[in-house]
């Protein structure tokens, strides 16, 4: 192959890079409770091929917040706005469950102080409602989906909000115009009793989910708690990574449960080959304690409930290839990494960045050989 022809291979390329489509993605998180949704957040900070528009809290812990400022602003995320549901505490997690997890939130927000809410400026964060409104009303419509890794709580709110100076739509008119996809962590099926809909209020998760006549996927408990993710971070190497030490401190070194980073990595790809729907019809029901089912009444064609379409193994070490590029593309001591501004794109740029060293030694291999061309013949 002549230079020419590796220069254009370069070029196609780099506009192919360039020019992939972005999942415009809001994430509601309970980052707190469970680490999973660090693992969540740092797919939706890092992989390339999303957008993220604004993380909304649903654990109203102020250490909620800061950490994930800490997180966006490692990845370069920072223009990312926050809200948080009110009214703010300081409490920390404790595991009175099985007393072998460890609290990471407070760590994590002090040790990696950064973004729009440094240490102490939890208060700064957007209501989750607001925020919610001001991003659906700037956003094209059927143009976003929504991952909720948590609670119901600020999804709820949304649609019970009414028209101002960001939409004169009722939040369940802009909900409905603005998401093609809720994407829900959550509930078994075709039945269960699960945390995140009962852990704060149950008529919150009933009030959206048997509700909303928008598309909404769930994912079950019973999906993601044999695909255990993390153990590749939790080396020496990562200390100076959030998501790393997030993991760390939580599990003591142990791989995790994925059910949230699986629920993003579906939000942001779809079923690609990874999962498959579990349903044709129905829909899915919660009751007043938070326990759920599927009520096939043959009818409903826009919910669906996930299962794995590859092996748990399998699927793990996917996540963790994904962890993995994405803790490393941003690591303080990179090999290929260029320091940039706020609203860079450091994924592209470290693959850009490669491309021109591979010119750059495609070129000076078509140098020398040219040299010696001449070279010999001269002798000749
Ligand atoms: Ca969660």
């Amino acid at each position: 192959m002549n230079f020419t022809a590796v220069v254009f291979m370069l070029a196609i390329c780099t506009s192919q890079i360039l020019a992939a489509p972005k999942k415009n993605l809001i994430i509601d998180t309970d980052l707190f409770s469970d680490v999973d949704d660090a693992g969540a957040l740092l797919l939706a900070s890092t992989l390339p091929d999303v957008n993220l528009l604004a993380v909304n809290c649903n654990y109203p812990s102020t250490f909620s917040a800061l950490a994930a400022s800490a997180i966006l602003a490692h990845y370069n995320k920072s223009h990312v706005p926050i809200g948080i549901k009110r009214p703010l505490t300081n409490i920390t997690f404790f595991d009175s469950w099985y007393y072998e997890l460890g609290e990471y939130t407070s760590k994590i927000a002090y040790h990696f102080s950064g973004g729009i809410l440094p240490w102490g400026k939890a208060e700064d964060a957007w209501d989750p409602v607001e925020l919610y409104r001001k991003v659906l009303g700037e956003a094209e419509d059927g143009s976003v989906t929504i991952a909720s890794i948590g609670f119901l709580d600020n999804l709820s709110a949304l649609l019970n909000s009414t028209s101002d100076t960001y939409s004169p739509l009722s939040g369940r008119d802009l909900f409905q115009a603005k998401v093609s996809e809720l994407v829900i962590m959550g509930g078994g099926y075709p039945s269960g009793h699960s945390y995140n809909f009962w852990g704060s209020n149950p008529s919150y998760a009933a009030h959206v989910i048997n509700t909303y006549e928008g598309r909404m996927v769930f994912i079950g408990d019973d999906v993601g708690k044999d695909v255990k993710t993390g153990g590749t971070l939790m080396s020496r190497e990562h200390v100076n990574d959030p998501v790393s030490m997030a993991y760390t401190y939580y599990t003591y070194g142990k791989p995790r449960e994925s059910w949230d980073p699986l629920t993003v990595l579906y939000a942001i790809r779809g079923l690609n080959g990874t999962f498959r729907y579990g349903n044709e019809f129905g829909r899915n029901y919660i009751e007043a304690n938070g326990s759920n089912r599927w009520i096939n009444d043959g009818k409903a064609i826009n919910q669906f409930y996930l299962r794995m379409n590859i092996s748990n193994e399998t699927a793990a070490a996917k996540i963790d290839k994904l962890f993995l590029a994405g803790v490393e593309a941003y690591a303080k001591t990179p090999v290929w990494k260029i320091p940039t501004g706020e609203n860079d794109n450091r994924g592209n740029s470290a693959i850009l960045i490669k491309l021109f060293v591979f010119a750059s030694i495609a070129m000076m291999l078509y140098y020398f050989s040219k040299e010696r061309g001449a070279r010999t013949a001269l002798i000749e």
